[in-house]
């Protein structure tokens, strides 16, 4: 890892797996094989893909309820814990309708409705992240949402790991099916005999995940394609290497593909940091990845000035970001772009992925430009309210008649109008 300078430029090396033509063909295959046969195909496909052959798609209360026995005691204790953290601050940003009287008697306004339902997808082996399971379905349960479905690849014991259902039942999932890959996107996009369909499927997955949620949008919603996971940390010489070192490998665990990258004001916590990511490297479980993500994605930075600095960051719009120099609440104001800060030395990125509340569902690849963390807006609808008075009537149908004739639309007009000829009768 070579140290550059910011003024040499910053870019993150980013990936967007679009996927081959190949891939594209056989997501679009196993959809309208899906649509055609339903459950008969998701049945075949997982014999296929997951080498197990299901009886029943369908996960039961029992399983449920032995893999809440299977997990240690402590265990479901924390994950409850995590769940309640993140069920409060969702609780916050949940709006209300409004309804919005004027004198004249006319009343507008906008009635909030949650989505009927929802499917979340959890992908299978390592990534199988329960506290992703957390994240995905507290909001939709905040939101109203009446019907969370979830939907994960089997193993090759035809079951799904325990921590997955101890979360999936904690955050308040209504039903569990055993399938994963574009068959199971096509199951809640389309419905099969067992899986009723849904209105919006969410929830990170492999490339025939993300490809078969591009192809079914529309017929349903979605959240986001996801990509790798990023980290940029800003920080100046007040920071501590070890836990600047730390915090970038712990998105550099995720994915080879995964971005890492300090900018900093002081060229000796730059060279510190590389020192300390070498050394913790080794005795990391999954060395490998961490070290290939840090050595072909990763990045140190010197800037100039905090100034140059903070620009860098706003141009790169990082998923996570976190502030670790004096004066990190004013630095914070000075950010545009960032799918999450972790402001100051003891918010580490792991606290918001875990524990704190706020969603770990965010923005890769410079969205967070223009998007935002999943959140309870996510998994409800508006509808607009309209209530004209008499008197508004009389005062605008002129007006919007005339508007009408413009466009050519005499129907339009003549509708408005009506209502004037019923007062003169
Ligand atoms: N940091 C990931 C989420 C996650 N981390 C799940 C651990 N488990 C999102 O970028
Ligand atoms: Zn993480």
């Amino acid at each position: 890892m070579e140290i550059k300078s910011l003024q040499s430029g910053l870019s993150l090396k980013r990936t967007v797996d679009g996927g081959t033509d190949a891939q594209r063909e056989a997501v679009r295959k196993i959809l309208q094989d899906v649509a055609a046969e339903g459950d008969r195909a998701l049945i075949r496909y997982t014999e296929k893909f997951d080498q197990v052959a299901l009886s029943s798609l369908k996960v039961t209360k029992e399983e449920i309820e032995e893999s809440l026995e299977r997990l240690p005691e402590g265990m479901i204790k924390i994950m409850e814990e995590a769940a309640g953290n993140i069920r409060s601050y969702h609780e916050k940003q949940k709006q209300n309708s409004w309804v919005d009287l004027a004198a004249s008697g006319t009343m507008l306004g906008q009635k909030r409705t949650p989505l009927d339902s929802v499917g979340i997808y959890v992908p299978g082996g390592t990534a199988a992240y329960p506290s992703s399971v957390l994240m995905n379905a507290i909001p939709a349960h905040v939101a109203g949402v009446e019907r969370i479905v979830m939907v994960s690849p089997p193993g090759k014991d035809g079951k799904l790991p325990a921590s997955v259902l101890a979360a999936a039942s904690i955050a308040g999932v209504t039903d569990i099916y055993k399938v994963g890959g574009a068959q199971a996107i096509g199951a809640l996009a389309y419905g099969t005999e067992t899986i009723a369909k849904v209105d919006k499927i969410t929830g990170p997955g492999n490339i025939y995940v993300a490809l078969a949620k591009r192809e079914v949008y529309g017929d349903v919603d979605i959240d986001m394609i996801a990509g790798p996971s990023e980290i940029a940390v800003l920080a100046d010489e007040t920071a501590d290497a070890r836990y600047v070192a730390a915090d970038l490998l712990s998105q550099a665990e995720h994915d080879a593909r995964a971005c890492s990258v300090l900018v900093t004001t002081s060229r000796e916590l730059a060279e510190q940091v590389k020192a300390e990511v070498e050394m913790q490297l080794e005795s990391l479980p999954r060395k490998e990845i961490a070290a290939s993500a840090w050595e072909e994605f990763g990045g140190i930075y010197v800037a100039e000035t905090m100034e140059e600095a903070v620009a860098a960051i706003n141009e790169l719009s990082p998923e996570h970001l976190e502030i670790q120099t004096k004066d990190a609440m004013n630095v914070t104001g000075a950010i545009k772009h960032a799918g999450a800060i972790f402001i100051g030395a003891y918010s580490s990125e792991p606290v918001g992925d875990y524990f704190a509340g706020p969603n770990h569902v965010l923005p890769t690849n410079g969205t967070a430009r223009f998007s935002s963390p999943l959140n309870v807006d996510d998994f409800q609808k508006k509808t607009s309210l309209i209530m004209y008075s008499k008197e508004d009537m009389e005062r605008n149908a002129a007006k919007i008649a005339a508007f009408a004739r413009l466009e050519g639309l005499e129907a339009h007009a003549r509708a408005v109008e009506a209502r004037l000829k019923e007062e003169s009768e």
